[in-house]
């Protein structure tokens, strides 16, 4: 492990994107703290990676649980320059005048509030320090509407503008902000997680169909992490050739 080597935290790494993430980061000589729940599908990542990925048990909803284990990172692992605030979920697909208001709750939760304490709790050393990245995980669903995907995309929304406006604050500070904003994307727990479990319905989403894949989403932020220090991608969209846009809904009585 260089001494050089640069440092990422990554949320939601215990599975999808952030274990795919976390892998390609760690094979290319980045230190990872690697955060979720589920510990023991963190150490299995660790396992694959000695020395590399520290795994770290991390609900990012726990606003002081958040502040308390990024103040207490080993040394080797505590300068970050790198973080991939990944973790986040939609539940279920219902129209908001059905949805489950726990359901929202949860959401806004994870990829709105979770994502803001991550960020304000390792913002200050990366502007200390007069380099860094921020790389949020956004989604087509906070651009474009769909039936269902209200709460779910509405945060969403939060996340591509909270990057947005985070680069202004950022201006003269040298730290990078990137919102990445991938469509579908199976091999992942996603659809599980919004269907509840239903195994069934989650595949079904992807059937006949090519979804992206988790080394998609590596690959978009291995790339805007990489560029040189004076370039700064903004947002990038990424959908899987099967999927495109439909025409506005008419309702005819
Ligand atoms: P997964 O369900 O496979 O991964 C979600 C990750 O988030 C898991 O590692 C989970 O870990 C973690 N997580 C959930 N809640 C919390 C929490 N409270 N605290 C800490 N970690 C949590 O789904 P994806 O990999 O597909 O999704 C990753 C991100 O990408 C999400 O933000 C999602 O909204 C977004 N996205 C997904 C798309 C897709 O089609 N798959 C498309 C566009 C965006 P654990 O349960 O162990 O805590
Ligand atoms: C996940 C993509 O289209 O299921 O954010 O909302 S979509």
């Amino acid at each position: 492990m260089s001494p050089m080597a640069m440092t990422a935290f990554v949320t939601g790494a215990s599975t999808g994107f952030g274990t795919a993430i976390t892998r390609r980061l760690a094979a290319g000589g980045t230190r990872v703290v690697a955060s979720a729940r589920r510990t023991g599908l963190l150490a299995e990542v660790a396992a694959d990676h000695p020395g590399m990925v520290h795994p770290l048990e991390l609900d990012v909803r726990d606003r002081s649980a958040v502040e308390d284990a990024i103040a207490a990172l080993p040394a080797a692992f505590a300068d970050i320059d790198l973080l991939v605030n990944n973790a986040g979920l939609a539940k279920g697909l219902e129209p908001a005048q059905d949805a489950d208001l726990d359901d929202w709750d949860q959401m806004l939760d994870t990829n709105c509030r979770g994502l803001m304490y991550c960020t304000r709790a390792i913002l200050p050393g990366m502007v200390a320090r007069g380099r860094g990245h921020v790389v949020n995980v956004g989604s087509v669903a906070g651009t474009h509407p769909y039936p269902g995907g209200n709460v779910y995309g509405a945060t969403k929304a939060f996340v591509h503008q909270f990057s947005q406006n985070l680069r202004s604050d950022l201006h003269g500070t040298g730290v990078r902000v990137t919102c990445v904003e991938p469509g579908m994307c199976g091999g992942t727990e996603f659809s599980a997680v919004r269907f509840g479990g239903d195994r069934e319905r989650a595949d079904a989403v992807y059937t006949g169909m090519r979804p992206l894949g988790p080394d998609d989403i590596a690959e978009a932020v291995s790339w805007a992490s990489s560029l040189p220090a004076h370039v700064n991608i903004n947002v990038i969209e990424l959908m899987p050739v099967a999927q495109s846009f439909a025409a506005f809904q008419v309702h005819r009585s």
